[in-house]
């Protein structure tokens, strides 16, 4: 069988309260964005689509001996982001602080282990982000984008430590997504 696939960085219980009730300070505040479960709020780091069965298992040992060789870290980010970037808003996303220390280079060695396994390097350049919100339409998405402009949030920030990397299966309903884990790859203590 197969699994619609991603790899992520899941957030730690706390962090998922505060960012859920960030967004939805802003849903209270515009119609036609759509919050996401708190359970669900996690970070991407690649997406892989359909993967089989046989490629769920090379997955886990190329994860877990990539994951073993980088140390546990601390992830901080803050405020209110956008994609696109310019014009009706269709995401509402919370970023990462100094991506470059050890964020970056983790999703470089999943986007090689990835590509010498066969799957395709993400076209887009990487742009970390935790999705907190979707609008459907663009009316909506004008108005999200005003409300951010004048409630930028600057002084919000979340931290937490990241202890692993999970391949996740993604299942697409009427209801919206739902994930589970696949593959918990822990990260090296100390
Ligand atoms: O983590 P977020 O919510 O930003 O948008 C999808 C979601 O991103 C993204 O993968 C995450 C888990 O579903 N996604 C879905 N299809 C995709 C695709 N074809 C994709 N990312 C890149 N290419």
């Amino acid at each position: 069988m197969a699994h619609r696939t991603f790899i992520a960085i899941d957030l730690e219980e706390g962090v998922k309260s505060l960012l859920h009730a960030w967004a939805r300070t802003v849903e209270a505040r515009v119609t036609g964005l759509r919050v996401p479960s708190p359970e669900n709020l996690h970070l991407t780091l690649k997406f892989l689509g359909e993967v089989s069965e046989a490629q769920v298992g090379e997955l886990g040992e190329a994860l877990a001996s990539l994951a073993k060789n980088i140390s546990v870290f601390d992830l901080r980010g803050s405020g209110f982001s956008l994609f696109p970037s310019q014009g009706p808003a269709r995401v509402l996303w919370t970023g990462v602080l100094e991506p470059e220390r050890q964020l970056l280079p983790l999703v470089e060695k999943i986007e090689s282990r990835c590509l010498e396994m066969g799957f395709k390097r993400e076209g887009r350049p990487f742009r970390p982000h935790i999705t907190l919100g979707r609008i459907k339409n663009p009316e909506a998405g004008d108005h999200v984008r005003s409300y951010i402009e004048d409630n930028p949030s600057p002084q919000k920030t979340w931290t937490q430590t990241v202890r692993d990397v999970r391949l996740k299966k993604s299942t697409l309903s009427r209801s919206g997504p739902d994930y589970k884990d696949l593959i918990v790859a822990p990260l090296q203590i100390g």
